[in-house]
């Protein structure tokens, strides 16, 4: 796949890049300065998706999937959620296990995919999340359980008092196949003092994600830009993540996710334009050679920048998704769920051919 002569990329400044990409060699940190500083985004673009094509061919997966969110109240206060509740505060809510089961009755979906994420509850115990994933594998046995991110997972062993290794046992044990990628944020210490003070540190969010690849469990990996950090901070971080695989090789999918404004109170000055989110997707698919996948996550992107991240560097759409909050209370523009025809139609209108996954991205 050549979208454009060598000595486009030349006048670029991208000559040498394109010979490491072209050699499969591995980019290094400057190499990521220099396209984040590239003067045409295209260009980048245009090597992510020499990339992706030469992985994917022009396949884009998408995921029969739901996502639930079991509570809001959360004691991280991060400021740039518009999500968090405080507990006892109007909009707050804790679901039950009946509750939880009860919205995957009403979507009649059979996903292959069920995704929960929920704030950092202050009196949750583990044996509420074991009784959920229980309950819920005993009604679909062969579901994916994509369920809390390390984030999550350190809070639970700091609330139960013991480790995150017993915790990923226990839950391991109660039907967890896989953790999501959030709660990655961004890793530079100073922009998390910031902007997420009191939540799990990079070294713990990575440890947490390593010590269940440790324990056979699959896992995603996330960054939140387009806020207060710098691009050394997103190169600091694509880095941090491929380094945390070679160690252990369990991050099947990156989901890069643009900061939504609305409802936070994090002020930033201009929010990143289009075509600079498009090109952060497009570093993050050069830089993490070794993680297979890249989501253009629709909720967050909206569908048509989703679309147009599939020629960026992604090759997978996420799903059905049913029902979203954390997106939305920011101001997520999207619908809340898709149907599968939605989602094939999304991905034909970009011209790639849309492939049905599981969780672990087997093909169905
Ligand atoms: O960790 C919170 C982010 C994440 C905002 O693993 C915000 O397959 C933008 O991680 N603007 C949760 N982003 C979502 C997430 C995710 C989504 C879909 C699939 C997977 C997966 C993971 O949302 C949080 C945080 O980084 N977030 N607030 C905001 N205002
Ligand atoms: Fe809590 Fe997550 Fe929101 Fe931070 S991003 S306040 S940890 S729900």
């Amino acid at each position: 796949m050549r979208l454009f002569k060598n000595t486009y990329y030349e006048n670029m400044g991208l000559a040498t890049i394109k010979k490491k990409i072209d050699n499969g060699e591995r980019l290094s940190f400057e190499d990521g300065i220099t396209l984040f500083e590239c003067p045409e985004p295209l260009a980048v673009g245009a090597l992510a998706h020499q990339v992706r094509t030469q992985m994917h061919g022009d396949t884009a997966f998408y995921v029969v999937n739901q996502h639930v969110n079991y509570t809001n109240v959360c004691v991280n206060g991060c400021i740039f959620c518009a999500y968090q509740r405080e507990e006892g505060q109007d909009g707050g809510f804790v679901l039950s296990t009946d509750d939880v089961i009860a919205k995957i009755d009403a979507a009649a979906l059979t996903p292959s995919e069920i995704h929960i994420v929920g704030g950092c509850h202050p009196r949750l115990g583990l044996a509420y999340f074991e009784a959920m994933l229980t309950a819920i594998k005993t009604r679909l046995p062969n579901v994916v359980l994509k369920c809390f991110t390390a984030v999550e997972i350190a809070h639970f062993a700091e609330v139960e008092g013991v480790s995150t290794l017993e915790v990923l046992t226990r839950l391991k044990a109660a039907g967890l196949d896989m953790l999501p990628g959030g709660g990655a944020e961004i890793f530079a210490p100073a922009i998390r003092q910031q902007i997420c003070a009191r939540k799990a540190t990079a070294k713990e969010w990575l440890a947490v994600h390593e010590q269940a690849h440790g324990l056979g469990l699959k896992s995603n990996c996330t960054m939140l830009f387009g806020h207060i950090e710098s691009i050394e901070d997103r190169v600091d971080h694509l880095i941090q993540l491929r380094e945390s695989q070679d160690r252990g090789g369990g991050y099947t999918c990156f989901i890069p996710l643009p900061f939504l404004t609305e409802n936070s109170q994090l002020t930033i000055g201009n929010p990143l334009t289009g075509l600079e989110e498009l090109r952060t997707i497009a570093v993050s698919r050069l830089l993490l050679d070794n993680i297979p996948h890249i989501k253009a996550y629709w909720v967050m992107l909206g569908v048509k920048q989703a679309q147009a991240a599939l020629k960026f560097g992604a090759d997978d759409f996420d799903g059905t998704v049913v029902e979203e909050k954390i997106g939305h209370e920011a101001g997520a523009t999207s619908e809340q769920g898709m149907t599968r025809t939605e989602l094939m139609e999304m991905i034909r209108g970009c011209g790639c051919t849309p492939v049905e996954r599981d969780g672990f991205f087997n093909k169905l």
